[in-house]
């Protein structure tokens, strides 16, 4: 008898829950920064081992709304959460239990599934921390289990996903052998050019960001051409992602451009231009389109 189920991730914004589902994946299927509120979609992430099929759910940070984009982030946490078998609370180690996490907490209990305590970013404490750090992740949810772990070197990731095995119910894999994520192919091509962009820009303007992805031609077997926009909200935020003559879209598109092909394994002709659209952050149909529901 197989078992599978989903796992869903939340926690505050930057904790590094798209690190740890690309991690425990085993491929990149998240966009990752150090900029708040990357994450837009709920993006499931596939880990297989043995009899078992684990759908991690990676969400966007929880953080109060202030748009109809960041409503609609904060509705899809609350709908995944509903729709899991398990749920996964990550917390930052570096930083103490807050308000943020308290809230959290109460969200995924109420959800009513079996809850677990990711401790992240571990690779940046002493011992010393560390244990105060335990201490206070187990005070938060007595009755969860806390998981020491660093998304980034790969410490104990293991145990955890042991652990979350041990939790899916049994049933049929939901997803066929090998596959790794569900996310259409433009929506992954539009997120790791997101990705270049707001590595590179600052403050307000990672948010202002979207990238659609308007087409994609595999001309022959060793090339893909890629066609995509990136939007922003002002023409000044089109004269910052463009630069002086032109130097910031390019550096853009070349880091994006060798993303795809490490992705893709084949050489990638990146074609991008920057537009102005203003409000796409408030614009429900727009929003549909762009899958961010
Ligand atoms: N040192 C260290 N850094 C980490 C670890 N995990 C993630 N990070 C870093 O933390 C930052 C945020 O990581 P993300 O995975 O994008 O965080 P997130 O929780 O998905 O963020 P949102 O999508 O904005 O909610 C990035 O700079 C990561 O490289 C870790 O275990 N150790
Ligand atoms: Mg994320």
């Amino acid at each position: 008898m197989t078992r599978s189920g989903f796992v869903a991730l939340a926690g505050r914004p930057n904790v590094g829950k798209s690190t740890f589902v690309n991690a425990v994946v085993g491929e990149k299927v998240a966009i990752v920064s150090d900029r708040p509120q990357t994450t837009r979609r709920a993006i499931r992430g596939v880990h297989e081992r043995g009899d078992c099929q684990i759908v991690l759910v990676d969400l966007p940070g929880v953080q109060r709304p202030r748009d109809v984009l960041t409503s609609r982030m904060a509705r899809r946490v609350q709908l995944e959460l509903d729709g899991a078998d398990a749920t996964l609370l990550m917390l930052n180690a570096e930083q103490g239990v807050g308000p943020g996490d308290r809230f959290i907490a109460r969200t995924l209990v109420a959800a009513g599934k079996p809850v677990t305590i990711a401790l992240n970013k571990v690779d940046r404490l002493s011992r010393a921390s560390l244990l105060g750090a335990l201490q206070q992740a187990t005070e938060l949810e007595p009755r969860a289990e806390v998981f020491p772990v660093s998304a980034r070197t790969g410490l104990g990731v293991g145990e955890l996903v042991e652990h979350l095995a041990a939790l899916m119910p049994q049933g049929p894999f939901m997803f066929a052998a090998g596959a790794r994520s569900d996310q259409p192919r433009e929506v992954l091509f539009a997120e790791l050019i997101r990705e270049a962009a707001i590595r590179r820009t600052f403050q307000e303007l990672p948010h202002a960001v979207e990238v659609v992805v308007e087409e994609i031609e595999e001309t022959r077997a060793e090339l893909v051409r890629v066609r995509a926009l990136i939007w922003v909200e002002s023409d000044s935020q089109k004269g910052i992602l463009v630069g002086a003559r032109g130097r910031m879209v390019k550096a853009i598109g070349s880091a994006a451009r060798r993303e795809l092909q490490r992705v893709l394994g084949v050489q990638v002709h990146l074609e991008l231009s920057v537009r102005v659209r203003r409000d796409w952050r408030a614009d429900e149909g727009l929003l549909d389109r762009l899958g961010i529901t």
